[in-house]
This record gives C-alpha cells, structure tokens and sequence, in this order.
C-alpha cells in the first residue's frame, strides 16, 4: 500500500528577538506612510524585536526605495528589510512608471541579495483607498508588512541552515556516490550565508 506521506511543514517563527530590521520609508504621502512605519514597528515590537535592532532610514519617494534597499541588503546587517511607500494616481502616467519601477526594483535588490525585501507600497486610485488600508477599514498593511518580515527573516534562517533537507539528494555533489567535482565547493556550502557576506 502506498505510503501516507506525513512531510514537514517548514515555516519561519512569529518571533523578532535578536533578528535585525531596516524599514525603509518614502516621504511622499507621508501622511500614509508615516502610519504603515508606526504599525510596521508595531508588529515588530509586539514580536520581541528591541530598539537597538530596528531602525528607520527615509527616501523622497518610492521611486527611490529599492537603490536604498539594495545598499542596506548589500551591508549583510539585517535579516530583513520592509519597503514603505504609497502611490497615489495622478492625473499622467507617471504613476504607472512608478509603481511599476518600484516594485520591479525592490524585487531585484531582493532576488539579487537574497535578503528578504518586504514590499509595504500602497498603489492606490484615491487617499481614501491609502486611508482605508492604513489603519481605517481595510486593516493596516504595514502591520501585516512587520509580520511578512519576521516571518521570512525566521524561514530564511531555516533555508539556509539546510533545515529543510531530511538526506541528501542523490544528485547533490557531495553526497554518497558523487563526489564534488575538483575546485568545486559542495552543495552550496562556500556561499556565504544567503548570499550576504559578514551576515550572521
Ligand atoms: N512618489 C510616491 O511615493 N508616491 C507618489 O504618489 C508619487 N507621485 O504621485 O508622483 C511619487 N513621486 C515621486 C517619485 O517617487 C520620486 O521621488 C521622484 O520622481 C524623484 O525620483
């Protein structure tokens, strides 16, 4: 009889004690994003995070968010980073391009660094919109946002210390019966912890 699969469930713990954050705030709108920030905080806080480990770092607008990002992930100090932004469209489109280079940047320097960039940018039609998700009816996206950036500081962890791997896969250098080719590293294991060196 076929075996009933019972497979881990790997998730990143709810839990900021000793994890080290940036949160990257847009001025524009800071009507909106001053308050995603305070409830980004908020999460982190209510998680355990202390003040020594969290810190704010400003940009005119969200244009400017993922050449931020991309510097602090490149300092291999944090485990997580959070992209606050809000977009409100105009009456041009110089919303789309915007919103489109702003998450397609944030995306990169994530992919690029391998450091978890949470995306917090409100890309709204109206303020009412941005009000709604800023702490009014729709909740407060940058409560969610400290919560998504624990979430993956924590995972991340796991990932790289292999803790999703019960053996090895037959076809990974290094294990039994395929040696790492000369000059080659094994599995991965001379990268430098998520692609971040001095990361800890
Ligand atoms: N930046 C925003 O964060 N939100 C906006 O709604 C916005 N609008 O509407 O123009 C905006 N523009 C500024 C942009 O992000 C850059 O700071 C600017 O273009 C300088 O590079």
């Amino acid at each position: 009889m076929a075996e009933k699969l019972q497979p881990d469930r790997i998730r990143g713990e709810l839990s900021a004690a000793g994890l080290r954050f940036r949160i990257v705030v847009s001025r524009f709108n800071s009507f909106i994003t001053d308050r995603l920030s305070t409830a980004a905080m908020d999460a982190l806080e209510r998680a355990g995070a202390s003040s020594k480990d969290v810190d704010v770092v400003y940009v005119p607008g969200s244009f400017e968010l993922p050449l931020a990002a991309k510097k602090l992930a490149a300092t291999g100090r944090y485990d997580a980073l959070i992209a606050i932004g809000c977009v409100l469209r105009g009456e041009t489109t110089h919303y789309d391009y915007v919103c489109s280079e702003t998450a397609r940047g944030l995306q990169l320097a994530q992919m690029d660094s391998g450091l978890p960039i949470i995306f917090c940018v409100l890309t709204c039609d109206t303020l009412e919109q941005a009000i709604d998700r800023a702490g009014l009816k729709g909740g407060n996206k940058g409560f969610e946002a400290g919560l998504a950036a624990i979430e993956m500081a924590q995972l991340s962890r796991k990932l790289r210390a292999g803790t999703n791997s019960k053996r090895a896969h037959p076809n990974t250098p290094g294990a039994a019966g395929k040696p790492a080719a000369a000059g080659k590293p094994a599995a991965r294991a001379k990268v430098p912890a998520g692609g971040r060196p001095g990361h800890k």
